[in-house]
């Protein structure tokens, strides 16, 4: 029944581009992300940006060691729990951030001696990726633990003082024990060109690589200003260590500036990550301008009130995707389309529902249906379209997930299968066709 629903066919030929910033990546075989502040998830606005735009999250502090483990043995996982829910609800991927740096530590973990220093990071990262296993894409291992300048040294860190050198590869050997299926990355800044800390970095993974120490990533984080510019050698860097066979990701980019400058700066990077097979996506550091962590520099691809910046259609454009114009809702398609609903099967707990999308008069290139479901109803499973949930989690708007050309008069279905999850079965609210 869901695979006879799943291949029904699509007319019109050429492909339409996608809307969003996660549905482009996915189109290039890359995840699109952002850091997500668990306090902000109950502002509709920024909720809905997440979900409409984004395909991955890292939480921007819910996971440092002073959140989870604030005093010795004693982990609090509410508000990364929140937003790794958050995620997995709505089909985005986690990256994990992070289980050691010198940053965010809990005074207690500075004061213990070599050999408790040595179980209370073993037992940090065991606990930590215990509870989240088999649910996290990717984890920063370890972050920051080179010095900046020209001298390629180890930044002084309880860590480095007290383990030596070697904690860095015991962190990954204890991490790999603890979730096998998570990658496992070390992350950094000022390593996003070729210089004397990120050839320190790139020593140490070659090291790893040639000893099989545990490492399958490095992350770049990106944060970019006028003094601290995107380097001319950015996608040959990113290149050079993904030739050790490590995956690569950008992992907090930001970049101060605004209007086309910003917009050129964006796709440029954008543009290194797609031309580097193995950088498997991007994560932007914050939804928008106003929560950043410096945001007088407004650095983000959305600004305070949400709107698209120049910086998001150069991404969008670098990614393959076509913007919208700038407005939110999109529009300016020219046609017409209509949305017809039936219900194709039902069952104790659950249904299958079915839309299909008629052109009008006129050919159209791409459209939308907001569904709105009763809650507590959760949609298990969609075919045939791209879903996008709003803040609220109840209004699911479909997209084409591939090919939205449609010639007048034709159509072509999505279809999804509610569990009622203890409430009614009513089927959906579905909403005017939209072509966008
Ligand atoms: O500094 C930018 C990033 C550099 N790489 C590692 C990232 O983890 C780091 O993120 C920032 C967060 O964006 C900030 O939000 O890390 C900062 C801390 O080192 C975060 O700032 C902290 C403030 O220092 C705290 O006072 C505040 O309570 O954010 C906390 C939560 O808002």
């Amino acid at each position: 029944m869901l695979a006879a629903a799943g291949i029904v066919a699509l007319s019109g030929t050429a492909q339409a581009a996608a809307t969003t910033l996660g549905a482009a990546a996915a189109e290039k075989g890359r995840y699109f992300g952002t850091a997500v502040a668990a306090n902000r998830l109950g502002e509709a606005d920024y909720t809905a940006t997440l979900n409409t735009e984004f395909s991955s999250v890292t939480p921007e502090n819910e996971m440092k060691w002073d959140a989870l483990e604030p005093s010795r043995g004693s982990f609090s996982y509410g508000s990364a729990d929140r937003i790794v829910s958050h995620a997995e609800g709505r089909g985005m991927q986690v990256r994990g951030h992070t289980l050691v740096w010198h940053s965010q530590l809990p005074g207690w973990v500075g004061s213990l001696g070599a050999t408790d220093l040595r179980s209370a990071m073993n037992n940090h990262i065991t606990q930590v990726m215990t509870h989240y296993k088999g649910r996290i894409a990717a984890w920063d291992v370890v972050n920051e633990a080179f010095q900046d300048g020209g001298s390629g040294a180890r930044r002084s860190s309880p860590f480095q003082d007290k383990l030596g050198d070697g904690f860095i590869e015991e962190a990954f050997r204890t991490a790999r024990a603890a979730d096998p299926a998570a990658q496992l990355c070390y992350n950094d800044y000022n390593t996003d060109g070729a210089n004397a800390k990120s050839n320190a970095v790139y020593a140490m993974v070659k090291d790893f690589k040639q000893r099989g120490v545990p490492i399958d990533c490095v992350g770049f984080q990106s944060h970019f200003n006028a003094q601290s510019p995107v380097p001319s050698d950015y996608q040959a860097n990113l290149q050079r260590f993904a030739d050790l066979g490590v995956d690569v990701q950008i992992t907090e980019l930001d970049i101060e500036g605004s209007g086309s400058a910003q917009a050129t700066n964006y796709a440029n990077v954008t543009k290194a990550c797609l031309a580097v097979t193995r950088c498997t996506g991007i994560t932007v550091w914050g939804v928008t301008d106003k929560y950043s962590w410096r945001s007088s520099g407004t650095p983000l691809l959305f600004d305070g009130t949400y709107q698209k910046k120049p910086a998001y259609a150069a991404v969008l454009t670098a990614l393959g995707g076509t913007p919208d114009g700038g407005g939110n809702p999109p529009g300016g398609g020219t046609g017409s389309c209509t949305a017809a609903y039936t219900t194709t099967a039902s069952w104790p707990g659950g249904y299958n529902g079915q839309v299909t999308v008629t052109a009008g008069s006129a050919a159209i290139t791409t459209w939308e249906v907001p569904l709105t479901f009763t809650a507590p109803q959760k949609v298990a499973n969609s075919w045939n379209g791209t879903a996008s949930w709003d803040g609220s989690g109840t209004v699911l708007t479909m997209r084409p997930s591939y090919n939205g050309s449609l010639a007048a008069g034709a159509s072509t279905s999505f279809g999804f299968t509610v569990t009622t999850n203890g409430g009614s079965a009513s089927p959906p609210a579905v909403g005017a066709c939209k072509v966008s």
